[in-house]
């Protein structure tokens, strides 16, 4: 161990740590903007380049970020110099920064703006050149304004390192040095799976969701058309963040009466649809698995997954599940079954919106075989950052709202629908329902849990038989993650060996949908991820039914609407296909 002091407090710690880190132990907090470490995900960004974590080591200024500790030293992070340093280096950052905080979408969540305000910054000292670029608002997802953009990296650590997608990258130098993509090319053009976690660790406003709440307004001032929407799992424990409640707190009823205070018509729930994914989905793998089909067979769920293989391993497609996600099965069914049956309305006599936490769904709805002749399946969807700024816009707290119900019947969803949101959710509720259909017993409850599959591990595998055979799974999340297993499946396909998992769950965010590109900024602290997957596991175990095929207005669907599992009507609504 090395022993030093920090702020007169002495503290030891592993040789190779950083002041900085070194210093959160003692409780000194030093300010920092490039800076970011989330150990969790593998996510470290120092790359010292912001200047802001400066203090005094001994007689010298030195960056708290990129600096290791030595025996004996002695920090003050709050000597005259380096606070005027500090100050100078922020004064710096604001000179050559656009000067709109009032209509900045990231206002009142901006890191610089914050440091700014906790030092004191009341004016502009220094007139300079500013740099200007182009927005670029060309993707369904991403609005990317480097005039924003302070270099910190953390989006292109994030890309590259955790993602390995690598669409952003510094280029440039000097004062010309933007974040830039290959050639400079627009979004939509590049790589990008639109995952968003770039978006996640952006210090300010150059990365942000495209802002959809306008026409979301728009569909709720008309009166003509009856507005149904519908909220994914993870919305529910996200959202909670936005209106001062804890972490991981479940607000389900509470978004549901503020949806219902905002106007829409209809409140449903993507879960109803996650558990329609499942009967869809077991069904296939059951019969690839007894038939001789294509395994392993890989979750289609993620937006930005499945935009990844098409673009990074287009030759695995044919392994890929072609059940649509639960959100694209949802709103098929809204617009075809309830429109009709319910409201006596035709498929284009209705709206149909939806609440993601991701914003990699805002471009799985505009894909054009996710609807039917010329009426795209779901009209808009809007992340819950998008969500919490219209409930707080029409003045609603949705701390104090008392709770409401979803409406029926695409409303009711088991506990394997709400585990969909974390990281190994798909698989856990794919395997309840898999038991079923291959032995034809029930899973009993105290069996129902698949321990080795849950938590925040980048890899989780389990071996799990099913009527005698041994399935052997896997969930994996982030894209570098997806990576290796996709590598692995390559090398292992090449080489003529038998793939070596049965079914393989893919989420694109580190910790899955919990961790969603358009969730509240979580700035760095995992905690709350976790919180928020522990919120949709006490969801599931406080359920009356845990198993997607116990839910009875499902099998009301299928009796009514789509027939047999995996037939002509399920293909028509409930499947897709791919492009390489
Ligand atoms: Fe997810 Fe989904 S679980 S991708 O993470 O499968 O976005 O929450 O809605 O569609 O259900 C996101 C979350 C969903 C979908 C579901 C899946
Ligand atoms: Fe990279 Fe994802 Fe950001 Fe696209 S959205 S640039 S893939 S991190």
């Amino acid at each position: 161990l090395v022993n030093l002091t920090i702020n007169g407090k002495a503290v030891s710690v592993p040789s190779g740590t950083k002041i900085l880190e070194a210093a959160k132990q003692v409780g000194v907090k030093i300010p920092s903007l490039c800076q970011m470490k989330i150990d969790e995900i593998g996510f470290t960004n120092e790359c010292a380049s912001c200047r802001v974590c400066m203090v005094s080591a001994g007689r010298k200024l030195v960056p708290a970020c990129g600096t290791m500790v030595k025996e004996g030293m002695v920090v003050n992070t709050n000597t005259p110099e380096a606070l005027k340093y500090r100050k100078n280096v922020v004064e710096l950052l604001l000179s050559d920064h656009p000067q709109d905080c009032y209509t900045c979408a990231k206002s009142g969540k901006c890191e610089l703006q914050d440091l700014a305000a906790d030092m004191g910054i009341r004016k502009i000292r220094f007139k300079g050149e500013q740099s200007t670029s182009p927005i670029d608002t060309s993707s369904y997802s991403i609005v990317k304004d480097n005039d924003k953009c302070i270099l910190c990296r953390r989006c292109e650590t994030m890309c590259t390192e955790v993602q390995t997608v690598g669409v952003l990258s510094g280029v440039n130098r000097g004062f010309n040095t933007v974040v830039g993509t290959f050639f400079n090319a627009d979004m939509m053009d590049t790589e990008c799976t639109f995952c968003g976690q770039c978006v996640s660790v952006c210090p300010t406003g150059a990365l942000m969701e495209k802002d959809n709440t306008k026409e979301a307004w728009d569909a709720l001032a008309q009166k003509e058309k009856p507005v149904m929407v519908q909220i994914a799992p993870a919305v529910r424990v996200g959202i909670s963040e936005e209106f001062g409640l804890e972490p991981g707190a479940i607000s389900t009823g509470k978004v549901v009466a503020a949806l219902k205070a905002l106007g829409f018509d209809y409140v449903f729930d993507t879960n109803f649809a996650a558990d329609l994914t499942i009967m869809e989905e077991a069904n296939e793998f059951v019969q690839r698995l007894t038939k001789g089909g294509d395994l392993p067979i890989m979750t289609s769920c993620c937006p930005a997954w499945v935009n990844f293989c098409e673009t990074q391993y287009p030759d695995l497609l044919k392994y890929l599940s072609t059940c649509r996600s639960p959100q694209s099965m949802f709103s098929p069914v809204a617009r075809y079954y309830f429109a009709d049956k319910v409201l006596g309305k035709k498929p284009d006599e209705v709206i149909v919106m939806s609440i993601m936490p991701c914003i990699a769904k805002k471009y799985e709805v505009a894909r054009e075989e996710l609807g039917k002749d010329g009426i795209i399946d779901t009209d808009l969807s809007l992340t819950v950052r998008e969500l919490a700024r219209m409930i707080k816009e029409a003045g609603i707290d949705l701390a104090t709202i008392e709770d409401a119900e979803f409406d029926s019947p695409l409303g009711y969803s088991t506990g394997a629908a709400d585990i969909f949101g974390v990281t190994g959710g798909v698989l856990e509720a794919a395997l309840r329902t898999a038991y079923t259909d291959v032995t034809k017993n029930e899973l009993p409850d105290d069996a129902i849990e698949f321990k080795a599959v849950r938590g925040f591990e980048g890899i989780k595998e389990a071996t799990v038989n099913v009527g005698g055979t041994d399935v052997n799974v896997v969930a994996a999340s982030s894209l570098g993650c997806a990576r290796k297993l996709m590598d692995e499946l390559r090398a292992d396909l090449a080489a003529g060996r038998t793939p070596k998992y049965h079914i393989i769950e893919i989420m694109a965010c580190p910790g899955g949908c919990v961790a969603g590109g358009g969730q509240p900024f979580h700035g760095g602290d995992y905690e709350k991820v976790k919180a928020r997957g522990a919120g949709l596991y006490a969801i599931d175990a406080n359920k009356p039914k845990r198993k997607s095929h116990q839910n009875e207005d499902i099998k009301k669907l299928y009796a009514e609407f789509l027939g047999e599992r995996g037939g002509h009507n399920a293909h028509t609504y409930l499947h897709t296909h791919y492009f390489d």
